[in-house]
């Protein structure tokens, strides 16, 4: 059976406290459980103080086969931003602007920029399959669509591992697979109607919302858009024409991470649950979590418990 584990962002000292109550000992540098694996979510890296020490956490653990993990698109853009464009010399397939340094530049300081460790942790995230779809669970980091994954078929391997041919492509802006990979990898966004914007956390104004693509019940704009609850009215009332909720199944439960969520932990439908709660939500410069770390404790069934989820606050563990 699985616990599963949602983004960790470098919160390293978080997770060794969640993997400590859930039953887990550290022995020769791997954790492990008697009865039990890890399945982590994806987003190990960016933002946190302890990067390297949370790949390292994961890697052994995957090793050492107590556990398995997807990728994020934290993972996806760390690739992107250290392996060479084949037809730009000089260039890199992820952008090296200032906006992407920016995103990356922790982790970059951590592991040390082009160091040996930063290259095996790299080829490590190669590695990571993009979904898992096991008996009885579904693993992915934002969203399950069938659609797109058979979108990406001819770029993966058996295990849903990137084929080491296919990452120029999937990084290429405007091919059918950069478009499956983002709506799995950072959930699907739609585009609003003309004339209608809203601004962003940041202040900024923007026509593209990404929705909540679990919600079945949700016909407009309105209902489906992901904005901060202030800007909510700026967002139409009228359905969404495209056909962009994928309507999960719901035969097997399926876990998300990605979507910064906040309040207590619970499920999203019967069949869906996200981890991710804003571990790496920080005020300022500072390292000081004002989220948690998530985890759900799978116990074979098929309709999510809310009794399953388990947690430990960021801001108990910070160093700063
Ligand atoms: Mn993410």
């Amino acid at each position: 059976m699985y616990d599963l584990i949602g983004d960790i962002h470098g919160y390293a000292t978080p997770l060794k406290m969640l993997l400590n109550k859930l039953g887990y000992v550290e022995r020769d540098g791997i954790w492990r459980h008697p009865g039990r694996k890890v399945i982590f979510l994806g987003d190990f890296i960016d933002r946190g103080p302890e990067q390297v020490e949370t790949v390292r956490i994961a890697r052994t653990m995957v090793e050492a086969g107590q556990a398995l993990a997807v990728m994020g698109n934290h993972e996806f853009n760390a690739v992107g931003w250290d392996t060479p464009h084949p037809d730009n010399p000089g260039q890199t397939l992820r952008p090296r602007s200032e906006k992407n340094r920016r995103q990356h530049r922790e982790f970059l300081d951590q592991v040390g920029e082009n160091s040996r460790r930063h290259r095996e942790i790299i080829d490590w995230f190669k590695t990571l399959p993009l979904y898992l779809d096991l008996d009885g669970l579904r693993v992915v980091h934002a969203c399950w669509h069938p659609g797109h994954l058979d979108n990406l078929a001819g770029c993966l391997d058996a295990g849903g591992r990137v084929l080491p041919k296919a990452w120029p492509e999937l990084h290429r802006k405007g091919t059918k697979s950069n478009e499956a990979v983002e709506n799995i990898l950072k959930g699907p966004e739609v585009r609003l109607p003309a004339d209608s914007e809203f601004a962003d956390a940041d202040g900024h104004f923007r026509r593209n919302v990404r929705i909540q693509w679990w919600d079945a019940e949700g016909i407009t704009y309105r209902d489906l858009a992901i904005v901060p609850p202030e800007v909510i009215e700026s967002i139409p009332h009228e359905p969404i024409v495209e056909d962009i909720v994928p309507e999960y199944a719901g035969d097997k439960p399926l876990f998300v991470g990605h979507y910064w969520l906040s309040g207590t932990p619970a499920p999203l439908t019967p069949h869906i649950a996200c981890l991710d709660y804003s571990i790496a939500a920080t005020r300022g410069q500072s390292y000081q979590s004002h989220g948690i770390l998530c985890a759900y404790r799978w116990q074979g069934e098929s309709i999510l418990d809310p009794d399953n989820f388990l947690w430990v606050p960021g801001s108990a563990a910070s160093r700063h």
